[in-house]
């Protein structure tokens, strides 16, 4: 069954935009309810963590080097069928290729800088939602 939960992440390009405002009305206008909320900025050993899957990528140094070079915005979102519908809301990977309306398409710049997390799976989210808030933090 699907969960009610996910994770994201406004990340350093969006925030450096003055995205965090309307990123975060689309979501909640989407029926999505914050059940945690932080700003914060991921060190380099943060973002080997937490996005180590990749490690043997070839971007994973400019991800690494790009999720840490400032603040970003982490929250966990409530809905139905949150992380299938999250992934709806925010677009593919790539921006250039995501549906008209979504957040990767209207704040996106490109598959590096591309302004959203989501998680991928409701065993992610939790991985991912307790590495950024401990229980007291969550709501
Ligand atoms: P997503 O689940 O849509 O966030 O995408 P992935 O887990 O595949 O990728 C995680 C992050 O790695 C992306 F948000 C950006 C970065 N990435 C690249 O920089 N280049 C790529 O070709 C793929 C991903």
């Amino acid at each position: 069954m699907a969960g009610k939960r996910t994770f994201t992440m406004i990340k350093p390009d969006a925030v450096e935009n003055g995205h965090i405002g309307p990123i975060i009305e689309k979501i909640t206008s989407a029926g999505f309810k914050i059940k945690a909320l932080k700003f914060t900025q991921m060190s380099k050993r943060d973002a080997q963590e937490f996005y180590a899957i990749h490690k043997e990528r070839p971007f994973f140094g400019e991800l690494v080097a790009f999720m840490t070079r400032g603040p970003i915005v982490a929250a966990i979102l409530e809905k139905e069928n949150a992380v299938e519908d999250f992934r709806m809301l925010i677009g593919a990977t790539n921006p250039a290729e995501a549906a008209e309306g979504t957040i990767r398409k209207l704040f996106a710049k490109d598959i590096g800088e591309n302004a959203v997390h989501g998680s991928d799976s409701d065993e992610n989210a939790t991985i991912e939602g307790a590495f950024h808030f401990s229980g007291r933090e969550i709501f």
